[in-house]
């Protein structure tokens, strides 16, 4: 359910911001990491455990195992209405930014462009010697292994616990957090830093937060607004 005081707010609004996690893709048939109780898990390791920097360094092919089975699960998904409807919101306002901890691509496959990636794509992949990178879309299971300038190892292009996040991503999506009237928080559990912070920072800037999950989640007392419902159902109903 909507309310008319955040109806209002929406089609008056100039600057805004998007906040996606893992829950906008659910309803694509994309599993969530944790949500309903339940944590994901691989070959019976916690998915933290698997998706982490010392996985990297002491075991890359499971973790390419892990980013191929993925990989796999995504090749049949597809947009879904959330997608599309936030791919329109560009031109409701005068500046809109899009910020997602996704790596499924879903966003762009919807039509968005400019997306902030915060925690990478699992669609590419780069070198761990020289950085190169490389498009994997569609090559499952990945290829090639090794890099073609330095004979380096490939590793998912892809942000894992204990890793820095893309240069200048998380800076482009703060600018943006500090500058909107309204920011949107959607399928995201909110437990994962720095990218649960930039709701902090709207919300400290002075933005209307509006937290968009079925669930409640550590950010919900923070929100003035939460809309209890499917970001598919709820997105193109704020949109109409
Ligand atoms: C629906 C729905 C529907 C369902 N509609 N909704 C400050 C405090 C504490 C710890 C830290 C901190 N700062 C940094 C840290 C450490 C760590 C961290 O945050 N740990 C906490 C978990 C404790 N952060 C990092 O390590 C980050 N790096 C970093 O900080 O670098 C600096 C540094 C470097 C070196 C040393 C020290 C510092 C990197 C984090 C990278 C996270 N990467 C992952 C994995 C990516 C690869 C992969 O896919 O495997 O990204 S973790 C995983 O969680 C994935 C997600 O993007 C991320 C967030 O999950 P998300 O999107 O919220 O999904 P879920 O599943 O949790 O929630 C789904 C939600 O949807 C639920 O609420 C449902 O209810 C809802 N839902 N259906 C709407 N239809
Ligand atoms: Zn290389």
């Amino acid at each position: 359910m909507i309310s008319e005081k955040l109806r209002e707010i929406f089609e008056r609004a100039q600057r805004v911001c998007v906040l996606t996690g893992a829950g906008i893709s659910a309803e694509s048939g994309v599993p969530t990491f944790r949500g309903g109780g339940q944590s994901a898990v691989w070959k019976g390791m916690p998915f933290d455990e698997i998706s982490s920097a010392r996985m990297v360094r002491e075991n890359l092919p499971e973790v390419w195992e892990w980013f191929d089975y993925r990989r796999g699960v995504l090749k049949d998904c597809a947009p879904n209405p959330a997608h599309y409807a936030l791919a329109g919101w560009p031109d409701r306002f005068a500046e809109f930014t899009l910020v997602t901890q996704n790596i499924d691509g879903l966003h762009a496959a919807a039509g968005s462009r400019a997306v902030v990636e915060l925690h990478g794509n699992i669609h590419r992949a780069y070198c761990n010697v020289c950085g190169k990178r490389f498009d994997i879309r569609g090559k499952i299971p990945h290829s090639p292994d090794d890099c073609d300038e330095c004979a380096g190892k490939l590793r998912p292009d892809v942000v894992l616990f204990g890793e820095m996040l893309p240069a200048g991503a998380f800076e482009r999506a703060g600018r943006s957090a500090r500058s909107c009237e309204l920011f949107f928080v959607v399928g995201t559990s909110a437990l994962v830093y720095p990218a649960a912070g930039l709701a902090e920072i709207a919300k400290r800037s002075g933005a209307v937060l509006v937290e968009v999950n079925p669930e409640a989640t550590p950010m919900t007392d923070f929100c003035d607004f939460t809309i209890r419902e499917k970001a598919g159902l709820a997105l193109p109903a704020l949109t109409i």
